[in-house]
């Protein structure tokens, strides 16, 4: 192993808590998109006193960002009497001239659940009504085209906030209603990714296969280590995973991503797809501050069919 998929931008992290005004001391987990000839974050932030809100950077070149000099505004509150205290981790998913934002949405004294949110311009922002519940379900992640008619997207249903989870997809007509639910993935038992499991990235469509990143979780005695893997799924039928990286693809190696509000955190909400084929994630870092990284796409597909030897001879419980 020990060898890098993904090669962290040497200047990290790209954002900072200094970076933003008011008292900012964490920013992180962004979803990402280019928009406008720019790279737009929306980042997750928050002072020591409040909760998470969303806050906007922008950059032309992908590395020197600007963040607004406010937070985002006009975000549409829930109607049916849900008032939303905290919103975290956006996955923005481009479909046609609008995008869609999938994030997880605390409201007072009701759990977490999937948020949906359509905006075409980052400015105003329009809530899709959720037709159910959908309590205590996060890290939903939507793909980017419809699959024979569906929508679909990557989603979690988790219990107690340290209880193994597993990663789960779903299909709905409109947005509002999910169904058919199936589990795609589990944890994997002595693994890095052995505890819990949930999407990371908008799903990027290649020849082999819809390319994914996931966040893989490993319990230790002193805590959680969040690191990134890699998947490929059927393009006709995402259930069907295609290949699994034995490996994680990004992990936390750097003081930054060790030391911070939540330390050995690399997590990401996106993963842009550039024209010369190499792909920029910007993750968040010990729930602090957002690196960047870069891999080529080939590398990530190569790693989804990787064979790890040592465990193959060892241990029985991979596949
Ligand atoms: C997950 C999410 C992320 C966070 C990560 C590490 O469960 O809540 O927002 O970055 O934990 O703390």
């Amino acid at each position: 192993m020990k060898e890098n998929v993904f090669k962290k931008y040497a200047d990290n992290p790209v954002v900072s808590p200094d970076d933003l005004p008011g008292g900012i001391m964490y920013v992180l987990n962004p979803g990402a998109v280019k928009h406008n000839g720019e790279y737009l974050l929306m980042m997750d932030a928050a002072t020591l006193s409040t909760p998470i809100i969303f806050w906007l950077a922008r950059s032309r070149d992908g590395i020197h960002f600007t963040p607004d000099p406010a937070p985002v505004e006009n975000w549409p509150q829930w109607s049916a009497g849900v008032t939303e205290c905290c919103v975290y981790d956006p996955r923005i998913t481009r479909m046609g001239d609008e995008y869609i934002i999938m994030y997880a949405s605390q409201a007072f004294g009701r759990g977490v659940r999937t948020g949906v949110v359509r905006t075409r311009d980052f400015v105003t922002f329009e809530r899709v009504p959720q037709a159910h519940t959908d309590l205590d379900n996060r890290n939903s992640v939507l793909f980017p085209e419809k699959i024979n008619g569906w929508y679909v997207r990557f989603d979690r249903p988790m219990s107690g906030e340290c209880d193994p989870c597993d990663m789960c997809i779903s299909y709905s007509r409109d947005l509002c209603c999910w169904e058919n639910s199936k589990t795609l993935m589990t944890p994997r038992p002595s693994c890095w990714d052995s505890h819990k499991i949930g999407g990371g990235a908008v799903p990027i469509r290649t020849d082999q296969g819809w390319l994914c990143l996931y966040h893989g979780v490993d319990s230790t005695c002193n805590g959680f280590i969040y690191r990134l893997g890699v998947m490929l799924l059927d393009l006709e039928d995402p259930t069907k995973i295609i290949g699994r990286s034995p490996d994680p693809v990004l992990w936390p190696e750097h003081p930054y991503e060790f030391m911070g509000r939540v330390p050995n955190v690399t997590f990401a909400c996106n993963a842009l797809l550039e024209d010369d084929g190499t792909v920029k994630v910007y993750y968040g870092a010990a729930d602090t501050c957002i690196g960047l990284a870069s891999a080529s796409l080939d590398d990530l597909i190569e790693s989804c069919f990787k064979q790890d030897q040592l465990k193959k001879r060892f241990f029985s419980v991979v596949k």
